[in-house]
């Protein structure tokens, strides 16, 4: 029988509510008629969100790169940062709108994540924050990190785009750091088809970051910062408050997911996949593969061609790593062989689909293509 599917599956699909359910939302804000600027619905899902997420203050946004730059901006970030250059290039380039300096530093082999053993050798006098990614929802090495900071006198700032009610040892991930920003994108484990949010700590800043997502504005003719408008309007908001409801359910789809994946692929010789991580509860948002091109005998590309034969298309995130685009590929940081382990990981990582509506055979029979190909 062949493996080859009808209709071609993605590496993700948005998870969506019941359209009834929708509804009633969206007749109430046209009886209101207030869509955005901090509506009621906007002001609920700050709070839903933060009991949800168990973070003190939460800021929304209208998606997550706009959340990055505000963040860097909040912190007044200058110079150099150091950051990983496996990641989506929305962390870099939020940098580089900033005016600073991407250093890049190498991943760990096990997380891909930020190796805080190397930050040390990248500092310079220019050196002011971190900004390391929770790449694919795993949890960075935090206490490491933080302890690198506070030696150095340098802010954290954590790109937890993939992360979506992560914890470790119990404690949310968002909790680390000065500031976390997360993504609400169609494409992540929970979305408001466009959006996004920074996670911090304290009443002031939550109210500094407000005034920089609302052109600075401190009252009606008071502007206190050179703002932007990064506001989440209240159609995206209504579709996070729905969205909370249904979130456990599509984590849990997505956990028995990774578990057949990980269970079907772990004794194909060649494939490496990661297992969930010691005190941490993940949420799934990716499946990465690795591809040993030798010992599976046939490269990631090959693979990854292969299965989009059969209608099934993977993605090779993160490739390129973003110090290898031309925009960043002359920084000293990116020259090639500096960063060994990403350099490696790049070339042989593949997302395998995965979201809360993947039927169960449907990942069976993406096992079966990974195994022996169209047999
Ligand atoms: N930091 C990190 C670490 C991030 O991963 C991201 C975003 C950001 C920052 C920035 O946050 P946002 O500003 O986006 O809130 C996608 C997403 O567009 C992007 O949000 C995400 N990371 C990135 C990892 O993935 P592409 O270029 O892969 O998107 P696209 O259009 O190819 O879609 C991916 C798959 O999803 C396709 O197979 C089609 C499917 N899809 C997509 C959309 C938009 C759907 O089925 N429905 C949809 O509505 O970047």
């Amino acid at each position: 029988m062949s493996n080859t599917f009808e209709k071609p599956i993605l590496v993700t699909s948005p998870h969506l509510p019941p359209l009834e359910e929708f509804q009633e939302y969206l007749q109430d804000i046209w009886e209101s008629k207030w869509l955005t600027n901090n509506g009621k619905y906007h002001r609920a899902l700050e709070q839903a969100l933060c009991e949800y997420l168990g973070v003190k203050y939460i800021s929304l946004f209208s998606n997550g790169t706009l959340a990055l730059l505000t963040a860097l901006q909040m912190l007044r970030i200058t110079g150099e940062v150091i950051t990983t250059p496996f990641s989506f290039v929305a962390t870099t380039h939020a940098l580089w709108w900033n005016n600073i300096k991407p250093v890049f530093v190498d991943i760990e082999d096990q997380t891909f994540n930020l190796d805080p053993s190397k930050i040390e050798a990248a500092i310079t006098p220019k050196t002011t924050a971190l900004m390391p990614v929770h790449v694919y929802g795993n949890p960075c090495a935090v206490q490491q990190l933080q302890e690198i900071a506070d030696t150095y006198g340098l802010k954290i700032i954590y790109d937890a785009c993939h992360t979506f009610g992560v914890t470790i040892n119990g404690i949310p991930v968002l909790n680390f750091g000065d500031l976390s920003v997360m993504s609400f994108h169609a494409t992540k484990v929970y979305n408001t088809f466009e959006g996004g949010a920074i996670v911090c700590h304290d009443a002031a800043t939550k109210k500094r970051i407000d005034y920089l997502k609302n052109f600075g504005f401190a009252g009606e003719t008071k502007v206190v910062a050179p703002g932007i408008n990064a506001k989440m309007n209240e159609v995206q908001a209504a579709m996070g408050l729905l969205q909370l409801k249904y979130v456990d359910q599509a984590i849990e789809k997505r956990k028995a997911i990774a578990a057949a994946y990980r269970e079907g692929l772990r004794q194909v010789a060649g494939i490496r996949v990661l297992d969930d991580m010691p005190g941490v509860k993940h949420c799934y948002a990716y499946f990465p593969i690795l591809v040993d091109k030798v010992v599976y005998g046939m490269s990631r590309d090959a693979l990854y061609e292969e299965l989009k034969r059969h209608n099934v298309f993977g993605r090779r995130y993160f490739y390129p790593l973003i110090s290898q685009f031309p925009t960043y590929s002359a920084l000293e940081s990116a020259r090639p062989g500096k960063l060994p382990v990403a350099e490696k990981v790049t070339e042989e990582v593949l997302c395998l689909p995965i979201y809360p509506d993947l039927d169960m055979r449907a990942v069976t029979q993406i096992v079966e293509l990974v195994k022996n190909g169209d047999a």
